[in-house]
């Protein structure tokens, strides 16, 4: 029997390749020197998208594939997908939930910690001597029993307040919609106002267009010069400039940030400051997680070809 025809969009770990390439035959997008023309050569064939959540697969490569069924994304976040037009064609869209909550919540807590108690530039300290030298690095800022703000309480979001909470934090969410499950923490409906009352703003959202810089200058400067953003969601979830402008300025006071806006590259600005902690999209990089979101991405596709329900449909 002949195997389903798929396009690989980028590269993944061994354990998934090698299944992968004995599921389907896999064309990798991402080694191609020459990518629209790579399109234009396979695309007739391809009835299948393995791709990742950082990359998505935009409309000029969907058009490029007219026997498309499906897109199993490997990642939470579909928003690089054109979900308009899999809808108008009736393309069937997976993603990886659950799997990798626990490690992007873990990461964020990470984050807010490293940073808060400053401990990159403690390491730095020790290592090139100035311990020795200048004696007692400078103090810090405490994080336990600050207060705490949630945009977006979903899978994510949920798991980031569960942790906050071991830390004696007041909790504070905002969401479309107060949560039952959220009954110890305080429901807030506004952006600027969960901001103003937030030592800490966590960035937990799931991109979209409604989305869209709901982090924008006000919510930003809302937080104030001691405040700190965390983001490991999206990058368009953040107005970058407004955000890059008050981080200068000292309008806000920090940032810890997973994800930038045209990632791998990144803002040059941001390398000029000290007050940003960067990290290079690894909120879900662990091991166990990384196989658990391959075999789910995999499943989802050889369910879709055997004719079996979805595992994890987004659409
Ligand atoms: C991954 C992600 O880092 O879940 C998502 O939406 O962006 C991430 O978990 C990415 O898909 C791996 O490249």
């Amino acid at each position: 029997m002949n195997k389903p025809e798929i396009l690989q969009v980028g590269e993944l770990p061994d354990w998934d390749q090698g299944p992968l390439d004995t599921a389907f035959t896999v064309h990798r997008y991402f080694e191609a020197k020459d990518k629209p023309r790579f399109l234009q050569e396979v695309g007739g064939n391809v009835r299948g998208i393995a791709t990742r959540g950082d990359l998505g697969a935009n409309r000029a490569m969907i058009e490029a594939c007219p026997r498309l069924e499906v897109i199993s994304v490997y990642g939470v976040g579909y928003d690089g997908v054109d979900l308009e037009l899999c809808k108008e064609r009736g393309i069937r869209v997976t993603n990886t939930p659950d799997v990798l909550t626990n490690d992007v919540a873990d990461l964020g807590i990470a984050m807010m910690l490293c940073h808060s108690r400053g401990m990159i530039g403690a390491e730095t300290w020790v290592r090139d001597g100035s311990w020795k030298a200048q004696g007692m690095y400078p103090l810090q800022r405490r994080v336990w029993g600050k207060r705490v703000g949630v945009l977006g309480l979903g899978r994510i979001g949920y798991e980031v307040a569960l942790r906050l909470a071991g830390f004696g934090m007041s909790i504070s969410y905002c969401d479309v919609a107060s949560k039952p499950y959220a009954a110890d923490w305080a429901f807030v409906s506004d952006p600027v106002a969960l901001a103003k009352q937030s030592d800490f703003l966590f960035v937990t959202l799931l991109a979209s267009a409604e989305t869209r810089h709901i982090v924008n200058r006000e919510v930003i400067e809302a937080m104030g010069p001691e405040g700190m953003i965390i983001n490991v969601s999206r990058a368009a979830n953040i107005d970058e400039e407004a955000l890059l402008d008050a981080l200068e300025s000292g309008a806000l006071g920090a940032a810890a940030l997973d994800v930038f806006e045209g990632e791998p590259e990144l803002n040059p600005r941001f390398l000029e400051l000290g007050n940003v902690l960067l990290q290079p999209h690894q909120a879900s990089g662990t091991v166990e997680t990384r196989q658990d979101m391959g075999k789910l991405m995999r499943d989802n596709l050889t369910a879709h070809f055997s004719g079996a329900p979805l595992l994890t449909p987004v659409l």
